[in-house]
């Protein structure tokens, strides 16, 4: 818990997830301004925009904060740079290796933390200058890699040196203390926060979050290699049909990430990617993102102190 919160600077050691095309300034600042690290979520977004929310956020912080960048989004390269030219402090990226931006964003004094699904790959980062990493378990919504985080983290911790944050399954304190006994340092909060008060969603996809159960999560795009975990509903249940029928790849693609935009902005939950980790059933109303991370600060240490033997 010590280098990690020393490495970010927090007040607690609790990242905010990528949370493409979701984590703006506005979710961003209130995660750091609560104490965690907070991400702008640069997503399918492109560079200007990127550029945009990355001022806009040091106006609401003095707080420090990352950019998360989507290593299959066209405009990752672009985005990669302009990191460099905003002078922002730390960077996690996800969905494939950064590995070709990290001698440029060392040499710029940037903190990197990856998010991997192997240990195969937190062996090649670490060997690259990898500060930290992310170890995302399959739990989590979005984009995501075929482990669990019970079996994923304690593996990575015994093939790597560099500090770990876990990721995916994590939206309450047990979970959290859960991690700390796993060999992590620090954890990665995404779904827990789509139903925060900051976070910039349209209330349909927030309600829908609420109502979900433990069983109401499935996961579209196995076949295409880009698996991607939402809400079940009607977009999901189409892709599956299509996917089975042997359609396209383009045109499943374009089912999922043009749908992102629906469920964000216009609230379609029927037909919008509502993405969304496994945790949602634990979710169960929306609070200010201090109280989240608040109580999964408190909620962690009970549970460690309860669950000594002495
Ligand atoms: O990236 C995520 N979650 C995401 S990204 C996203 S936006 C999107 N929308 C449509 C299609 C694709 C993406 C929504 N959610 N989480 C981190 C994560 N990274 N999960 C898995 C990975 C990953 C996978 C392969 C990281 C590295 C990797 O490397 C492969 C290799 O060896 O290069």
């Amino acid at each position: 818990m010590k280098s990690i919160v020393k490495m970010l600077k927090t007040k607690y050691p609790i990242i905010q997830g990528g949370m493409a095309n979701i984590a703006d300034h506005l979710l961003a600042s209130a995660v750091s301004n609560a104490g965690g690290l907070g991400l702008i979520g640069a997503g399918g977004w492109d560079a200007d925009k990127v550029r945009f929310e990355i001022r806009k956020c040091k106006e609401l912080t003095n707080k420090p904060f990352g950019v998360n960048i989507m290593m299959m989004s066209p405009h990752a390269e672009d985005i990669a740079k302009v990191v460099v030219e905003e002078d922002v402090k730390i960077v996690t990226t996800g969905g494939g290796s950064p590995g070709v931006y990290m001698d440029m964003w060392k040499e710029a004094g940037i903190t990197v933390i990856p998010v991997v699904p192997t240990v195969a790959l937190a062996k090649r980062l670490e060997r690259m200058g990898a500060d930290a990493l992310i170890v995302e378990g399959t739990e989590a919504g979005g984009h995501i890699g075929e482990l669990t985080t019970m079996a994923l983290v304690p593996q990575v911790m015994d093939a790597v040196d560099v500090p770990l944050i876990a990721a995916g399954g994590i939206a309450d304190g047990r979970q959290m203390a859960a991690a700390f006994c796993l060999g992590a340092e620090g954890v990665q909060i995404g779904t827990v926060l789509l139903a925060a008060e900051e976070c910039p969603i349209h209330e349909n996809y927030k309600n829908a979050v609420l109502k979900a159960r433990d069983t109401s999560t499935i996961v579209t795009g196995r076949n295409t290699g880009a698996p991607i975990r939402v809400l079940k509903n009607n977009m999901a249940r189409e892709y599956l049909k299509m996917a089975k029928e042997g359609i396209e790849l383009a045109e499943l693609e374009k089912l999922t990430l043009g749908s992102l935009r629906k469920a964000v902005i216009n609230g379609d939950v029927e037909n919008g990617s509502l993405m969304a980790g496994q945790v949602s059933g634990l979710i169960k109303e929306i609070r200010p993102t201090k109280v989240i991370l608040d109580e999964l600060v408190n909620k962690s240490l009970e549970v460690l102190k309860e669950n000594t033997y002495e």
